[in-house]
């Protein structure tokens, strides 16, 4: 069976002959205009970063190298025994462009598994933070300690061709990516269950598999199905979001994937971004607290509005590409309604009714682009239901999940040879001087 490096090496080399053809034939073609407004409203829109794993359409939301969410549900690799896409046959099919075979799914689940095992020092780092550190920033400073065993950075110092160096960046992506489980849980025990005994890495089960397991909840077949969906999902949104962005533009200074992840998993800690999805949750309990459990569409009207008028933003509503309701959200959604148990869930209800009343709230209040709810309007809580009720470790799945896209583009962005990032600032004074005269 083939490996997920064998798989990337037959496709290498049609991919940079590809980027070569582009910038010989189209290095000066123009494909857009820079307005003042792309330069003091965040880029939004600004067609200036190159990512193929995943693009993002705004009315139909993400795509993975073409395939919609629904088609990726129906020629992906599930785990045995389950029915939803598991993270290894989501990574194959970033990494490679091609859907992965049963069988090859099988054997990067088994690599990962043998990869998985912390070492001991990152066990006594995190052992010895403080239990009141926000789970992401203990997962942020785990991932960046993690690159004493760095590959990339001790071939680098040792002296490699550039041709070289995306075998050793797949080297510790696949580390890392494979360590993430052991380490996401043992913030889990660490800061909920002090003391839990954590079993191993089961070197039969899939990255989630091991992970729900070491969380905890490994008997939980339902949780298990849920969280591999979720984390499938979460892997990559394309390339300009905060998380993905930061990955690229530290990797493309060469430092090692390590500390590239690490900052990547800092902007996903904001809220605006990652953080959304504790936050999401916090307000829908409190919403439950402040009306009861049998609310009706205008009791959370008035809630939204309260919120509003508090000047706070809508948590899990708004994009800043997406104009729709997000597909992620959708199929979150949708996994809620094939279980007639999850359905009578009180806070899952509410999210449900919260749907179906904040777009027309937020439309009405006028301020954002997209009065539809994103992916962590839904997350939470369907891991809220099965028990998994702190929402503060909420982001630190995402985190667990977002590995998948921004590692892709790390190996890829040192197959291709990209540079390192260095866009253009400008000052208000320049931007006078050039708006008078063009
Ligand atoms: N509730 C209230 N106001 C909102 C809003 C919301 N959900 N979403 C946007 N706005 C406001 C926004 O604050 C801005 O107001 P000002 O003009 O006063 O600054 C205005 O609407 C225009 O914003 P926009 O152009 O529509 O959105 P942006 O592209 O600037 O920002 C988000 C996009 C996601 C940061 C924004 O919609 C937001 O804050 N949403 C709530 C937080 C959230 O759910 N984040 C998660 C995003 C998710 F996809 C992820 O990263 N995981």
């Amino acid at each position: 069976t083939k490996t997920i490096r064998d798989a990337l090496e037959e496709v290498i080399p049609a991919k940079q002959a590809r980027l070569k053809q582009l910038k010989t034939e189209h290095g000066q073609t123009v494909i857009g205009d820079i307005k003042v407004e792309h330069v003091v409203g965040g880029m939004r829109g600004l067609k200036a970063m190159l990512w193929e794993s995943s693009v993002l359409d705004p009315m139909e939301g993400i795509r993975f190298h073409g395939l919609s969410i629904p088609e990726c549900q129906k020629v992906l690799p599930a785990a045995p025994g389950g029915k939803e896409i598991i993270a290894e046959s989501m990574l194959w099919l970033l990494m490679t462009s091609k859907t992965p075979t049963e069988a090859e799914t099988r054997q990067l689940s088994r690599e990962l598994a043998e990869r998985g095992e912390l070492p001991e020092y990152v066990v006594q780092l995190i052992d010895s933070l403080p239990q009141s550190l926000h789970p992401m920033t203990q997962l942020g400073m785990g991932v960046a300690a993690l690159n004493k065993e760095s590959k990339f950075a001790a071939a680098y110092e040792r002296g490699i061709k550039k041709t070289e160096y995306w075998t050793y960046t797949l080297e510790d992506s696949m580390n890392l990516l494979a360590r993430l489980p052991a380490l996401a849980a043992r913030i889990y025990r660490n800061v909920y269950n002090p003391g839990k005994p954590i079993p191993g890495v089961n070197k039969d089960l899939d990255l989630v598999g091991n992970y729900v397991n070491m969380l905890g909840y490994g008997s939980n077949h339902d949780l298990t199905e849920y969280l591999r969906l979720y984390i499938a999902l979460h892997g990559d949104h394309e390339g300009g979001n905060a998380s993905a962005h930061t990955a690229h533009l530290v990797g493309s200074t060469l430092s090692d994937p390590y500390l590239a992840y690490s900052a990547a998993l800092f902007a996903l800690a904001g809220p605006l971004h990652g953080l959304a999805n504790q936050e999401v949750l916090r307000w829908q309990l409190n919403m439950q607290k402040e009306i009861g459990d049998n609310v009706s569409h205008d009791d959370i009207k008035e809630f939204l509005w309260r919120t509003l008028q508090s000047g706070q933003v809508v948590p899990g509503y708004g994009h800043g590409v997406l104009r729709s309701p997000d597909p992620r959200f959708m199929a979150l959604q949708k996994f809620c309604e094939t279980r007639p148990e999850l359905l009578k869930d009180p806070v899952i209800q509410l999210v449900k009714k919260t749907y179906d009343v904040a777009p027309g709230v937020l439309k009405e209040h006028g301020k954002t682009k997209n009065p539809y709810p994103n992916v962590d309007a839904a997350s939470g809580c369907v891991l809220y239901h099965y028990g998994l009720t702190q929402f503060k470790y909420y982001t630190v799945i995402f985190g667990v999940s977002r590995a998948l896209g921004c590692l892709t583009q790390l190996v890829w962005a040192r197959a291709l040879g990209l540079p390192i990032e260095r866009p253009k600032s400008l000052s208000m004074d320049v931007i006078d001087t050039l708006v008078k005269s063009p």
